[in-house]
């Protein structure tokens, strides 16, 4: 199983399916290994079976795999008829897939066929939030913003400051490529005029670059966001009566949290990057609706300016972070921490 799982982190463009692997032995021997690569193709098992030398093998053979089969016909055909036509003799899994598809349906059907089925029950991070948004019904959130040693993420609310190094910059573009998701408020879109793209890696599904904004009419067609093909959706109150490019949608609406959090559930994101500003941060924090937190601390000071949640709320509940984890990024601090069970 350990091998299964190495397999699955190779799986570099799974987007919103889970990262599996797979490996089947015979005899105590591993006879073929895979998983699964890309969103719409092949899973973990079938590319496995197709590593066999001779589908013949098979026959008789355990296969090793990190989630519970597939019983449904989604953009592939159900693992577990492949598994049952090919003559595995028994199945080992990871855990069960809590996609309510496949949940326990994988496990029953292979039963049903006279496979022997183990779960081992492993916890893991591996698909921490597929997993997360299926038993949640909404996104993981991630909050994240650089500041400095006053606890200040912008001098003047107009104007862009610059806080974090470079190292920290490129460290904030890995945090990107693990969402599906970015989150921006529109006074962040109009004074820091960010792409909220990822630029350090070739990505088949770049996350969706969303933008909290009163009126998508008013919005200025020249910013940089307009630059990239990547999907951009405004969160606007008003209906739009322009023409937009085609990578933009707009969804009208009252978007409190609790909205773009039932609207990202219903698009299928299961990871969302915050990314700011102060007001946008305070709205998540106020709902409660942090579950990861990552901060780029710079040393300097502004002594003036803008806190990470400037909201006006008297009565927020303080959130409790699980004990942090930090890393020195050149002479900037990433300190990261899980809110508190
Ligand atoms: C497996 N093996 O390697 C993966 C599985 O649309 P489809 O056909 O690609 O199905 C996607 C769903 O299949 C996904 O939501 C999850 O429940 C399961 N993923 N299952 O047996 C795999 N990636
Ligand atoms: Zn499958």
């Amino acid at each position: 199983m350990k091998l299964a799982f190495d397999e699955a982190r190779k799986g570099t463009d799974t987007w919103l399916n889970p990262k599996v692997g797979a490996v089947i032995v015979k005899d105590s021997q591993v006879l073929a290994s895979g998983h699964h690569q890309t969103f719409g193709h092949e899973h973990a098992e079938i590319n496995t079976l197709n590593n066999l030398k001779n589908i013949s093998m098979a026959k008789g053979a355990t296969i090793f795999v990190t989630l519970e089969p597939c019983s449904h016909f989604g953009k592939t055909p159900p693992c577990v008829q492949r598994i049952v036509e090919v003559g595995l003799k028994k199945v080992v899994i990871g855990s069960l897939d809590p996609n309510p598809l496949v949940s326990g349906h994988g496990v029953k059907y292979l039963k049903d066929h006279g496979i022997e089925v183990e779960n081992l029950n492993i916890k893991t991070d591996l698909n921490q939030a597929y997993m997360f948004s299926f038993n949640n019904h909404r996104p993981l959130v991630t909050l994240k913003y650089a500041m400095t040693l006053d606890g200040k993420i912008n001098k003047f609310s107009n104007e862009r400051s610059l806080i974090s190094n470079s190292i920290a910059y490129d460290d904030a573009q890995d945090l990107r490529s693990n969402n599906q998701a970015v989150l921006i408020g529109e006074n962040t879109f109009k004074t820091d005029n960010p792409q909220l793209t990822v630029r350090n890696k070739k990505m088949k599904f770049p996350p969706v670059r969303i933008v909290l904004v009163r009126d998508v009419n008013s919005v200025d067609l020249s910013k940089r966001i307009f630059e990239n093909q990547a999907k951009i959706w405004f969160l606007s109150e008003t209906k739009a009566h322009r023409n937009l490019p085609d990578n933009v949608e707009v969804f009208v609406g009252d978007w409190n949290v609790k909205n773009i959090l039932n609207l990202l559930n219903e698009k299928k994101i299961q990871a969302l990057l915050v990314e700011g500003g102060s007001k946008i941060q305070s709205e998540f924090a106020q709902a409660g609706m942090i579950d990861h937190l990552v901060i780029y601390l710079a040393p300097m000071i502004f002594g003036n300016g803008l806190g990470a949640c400037n909201g006006q709320n008297q009565q927020i509940k303080t959130i409790e972070f699980q004990k942090p984890k930090y890393k020195f990024l050149g002479d900037n601090i990433r300190i990261s921490t899980w809110r508190k069970k």
